[in-house]
């Protein structure tokens, strides 16, 4: 089956946040990076790019090349906070989410094409979402494999989205600097040049037993693999999920109770059904709440015992709810779950006929989308 993979990459991504952070730092050449006698660089504005000024350069040389920059020693913590928040939304995107650093992702996103026209919508609708609740710009490529949405994310860069069609492969990669291939470093791309290999076409016409001599067994086989476009390796999550939760901002704040816990209960269910697709259980119950004026509060709650069922995340949710004693003003409910365990790991209360009837409603979901069964008090309509 044809394979449809999103590379994200945040632009300029912790000077984005100080900007953001800091207005007085926005349109200027802005310089992250280590302040003592052997700092280097960790990134720079877009303006500061002008310059000359790049990551890992050494802080003396950034100075004299933008004397007029401003220099910060920049705040991980707060760069951490914002990425969870840009995987929080990559998780409403896609299943299959690779992470590769702070500040970029792999997402498989074959067979999303149900809910969009075309791929290059899709994309831009993350890219909204991402500016839209962090404030953060995205860039974006679109392939069949991720070698070619890497690239592809990175062309048009800032702000850039770059759809790379299968039947457009080699017309892409042809004209491109062999430097972009991943694993072409300096050296290599020195012996190639040897060969008057510069462009990825020039690679792809050379023998296969010249380059193996050059650069030997490994590195030949997967230059001429990525010189045809073809790489098969897998979107591969990095270790279990942290965290499974959704949230929802209003369009006109909650003023009742009521409404608040209404809209609970639908986020508790929709948690729950992730929970048991992605055969958690969780520990831990979180309950998000912002008010109009964007005081926001987290509150935990261990459950009795781990669970995926709806009612169990209700509940301790409710519960928390109820503690905060906040009746109206609510711009922002959200719920979440951590502290994950095997399906597998049945306790001594394992309620298997729940188990049996959650299954039977997430297979009938399965077929006919989501809401194909709802419980009873959902279908309420809304005061
Ligand atoms: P990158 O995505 O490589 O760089 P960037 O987001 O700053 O700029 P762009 O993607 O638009 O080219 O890295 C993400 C963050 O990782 C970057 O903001 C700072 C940090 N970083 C370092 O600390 N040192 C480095 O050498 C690099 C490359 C990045
Ligand atoms: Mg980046």
């Amino acid at each position: 089956m044809d394979r449809l993979i999103m590379h994200v990459d945040m632009d300029a991504f912790f000077a984005s946040v100080e900007q953001l952070d800091h207005e007085e730092y926005r349109g200027k050449p802005l310089i992250v990076g280590g302040m003592g006698n052997r700092g280097v660089v960790s990134t720079c504005s877009y303006e500061a790019r002008r310059f000359g000024v790049h990551s890992a350069m050494p802080m003396a040389k950034a100075v004299k090349l933008c004397p007029q920059g401003i220099f910060i020693q920049g705040n991980y913590p707060r760069y951490s906070e914002v990425s969870q928040e840009i995987f929080d939304i990559f998780d409403r995107y896609s299943p299959l989410i690779e992470p590769l650093s702070i500040d970029e992702a792999f997402l498989d996103i074959t067979g999303m094409e149900r809910l969009m026209d075309t791929p290059r919508q899709y994309a831009m609708k993350l890219k909204q979402e991402i500016r839209e609740k962090t404030g953060i710009i995205a860039s974006v490529g679109i392939a069949p494999n991720k070698f070619l949405s890497k690239i592809a994310s990175d062309l048009e860069k800032p702000d850039g989205l770059v759809v790379v069609d299968k039947d457009k492969v080699q017309e892409f990669l042809d004209p491109l600097p062999v430097r972009r291939i991943w694993g072409v470093g300096v050296k290599t791309a020195g012996e190639l040049e040897q060969l008057r290999v510069k462009t990825v076409a020039d690679l792809r016409q050379i023998e296969y037993e010249k380059l193996h001599s050059i650069v030997g067994d490994k590195a030949a086989r997967h230059l001429f693999s990525l010189a045809r476009g073809i790489d098969e390796r897998p979107v591969a999550p990095r270790g279990r999920a942290k965290s499974i939760g959704n949230e929802v901002t209003f369009g006109d704040d909650l003023q009742t109770v009521e409404e608040a816990l209404q809209v609970l209960l639908e986020l508790s269910v929709k948690v729950g059904w992730r929970l048991r697709k992605a055969g958690f259980k969780a520990k831990t119950v979180q309950l998000k709440l912002r008010k109009h004026d964007f005081t926001t509060y987290t509150r935990q709650k261990q459950l009795f015992e781990p669970s995926n069922f709806d009612n169990d995340i209700y509940t301790a949710i409710k519960e928390l709810f109820e503690a905060l004693n906040i009746t109206n003003g609510i711009r922002l409910l959200g719920v979440s779950t951590t502290g994950f365990g095997e399906m597998e790991s049945l306790s001594l209360f394992h309620d298997e006929k729940k188990d049996r009837l959650y299954e039977a409603i997430d297979g009938i979901n399965k077929r006919y989308g989501k809401l194909g069964v709802t419980r009873g008090s959902l279908m309420k309509k809304k005061n």
